[in-house]
C-alpha cells in the first residue's frame, strides 16, 4: 500500500521552529543587564568613569577628598585605586548634604544601584538613599543605612525594579543624603558606584508573545487561502 506523506506536519514545522527561536531570543535578551554608568574614582574626580551620567556634590568642597579604594563591586576589570572620601566638615556642616547622580535610564528597566562604602566611627552614620523621576523632587527609598567600618566584599544594593516610572526615564536621578557625622574629620568612603538595568530596546516577553500570536493568525489566514477557504484540521 502506498503511504502518503503527511504534508500537514511538514508545513507546521517551520512555524513552530520560528516560535521557538523567537521565544529563545526574547527570553535571553530580556535577561541581559547592562551598566548605564560606573564611578570608580580612580582618577580622583567626580566625572563618570564608564557609561554616561553626572555626579554633583553639595558638601563643602574642602571636605570632598579621595583615599584608598576597593575592588568590592568593581566592574570591567577596575583596580581598587582611589575612593571618594567625604568628611563631616567644620561644625559637622555637611550633615544633611548630598551626592546627586543624574543617570538617564532611556531604553532600560529594572534599575539597580550598588556601591561599596565604609565609615569611621565619627563619620556619617545615617545615610538616606533617594531617587527622583524628574531630577528635581527626591523620594526616600528604604530606611537610612549605616556604613560598616571596612569596605568588605559585599556592596550595598538598591533594587529599584518596583519603581516603574524610573524605567526608560531621561530625567532619572539618584541621591545619597548624609547625616550623623560627629567630627570634622569623621568620614565615609564610597567606591564603585554602579547603575545598571535591563536593556529594553528589544520586545519584552509579553510583547514577543503578542507578536507571535499575530504571526500565528497570519499563518492561519495563509493556510486557509491555500486550502480554498476551508480550515485544515490541526494535527494533534
Ligand atoms: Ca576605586
Ligand atoms: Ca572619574
Amino acid at each position: 500500500m502506498f503511504i502518503k506523506p503527511d504534508h500537514r506536519l511538514t508545513r507546521r514545522l517551520p512555524f513552530n521552529l520560528i516560535c521557538a527561536v523567537l521565544l529563545f531570543f526574547a527570553a535571553s535578551q530580556a535577561a541581559r543587564a547592562d551598566e548605564l554608568a560606573v564611578w570608580n574614582f580612580n582618577d580622583s574626580d567626580l566625572n563618570v568613569d564608564h557609561g554616561n551620567g553626572t555626579l554633583t556634590s553639595s558638601l563643602n568642597v574642602v571636605n570632598v577628598l579621595f583615599a584608598a579604594g576597593t575592588t568590592n563591586n568593581a566592574r570591567q576589570g577596575d583596580i581598587a585605586g582611589q575612593a571618594l572620601s567625604l568628611q563631616g566638615g567644620t561644625g559637622n556642616a555637611n550633615n544633611g548634604r548630598n551626592l546627586t547622580f543624574n543617570v538617564s535610564t532611556l531604553g532600560f528597566s529594572n534599575i539597580i544601584v550598588s556601591f561599596a562604602t565604609q565609615g569611621t566611627s565619627t563619620g556619617f552614620n545615617s545615610n538616606q538613599f533617594q531617587y527622583s523621576l524628574d531630577g528635581i523632587n527626591f523620594l526616600d527609598f528604604g530606611p537610612p543605612y549605616v556604613p560598616l567600618t571596612a569596605f568588605g566584599t559585599l556592596p550595598l544594593v538598591f533594587s529599584l525594579s518596583s519603581i516603574l516610572a524610573l524605567n526608560n526615564n531621561p530625567n532619572a536621578a539618584f541621591r545619597i543624603v548624609f547625616n550623623g557625622a560627629t567630627s570634622s574629620t569623621g568620614n565615609n568612603r564610597i567606591d564603585n558606584v554602579v547603575f545598571e538595568g535591563t536593556n529594553g530596546s528589544i520586545p519584552e516577553p509579553t510583547t514577543a508573545l503578542l507578536l507571535l500570536s499575530g504571526l500565528g493568525g497570519l499563518y492561519k489566514i495563509r493556510r486557509k487561502k491555500r486550502t480554498g477557504g476551508h480550515e485544515v484540521p490541526h494535527l494533534q
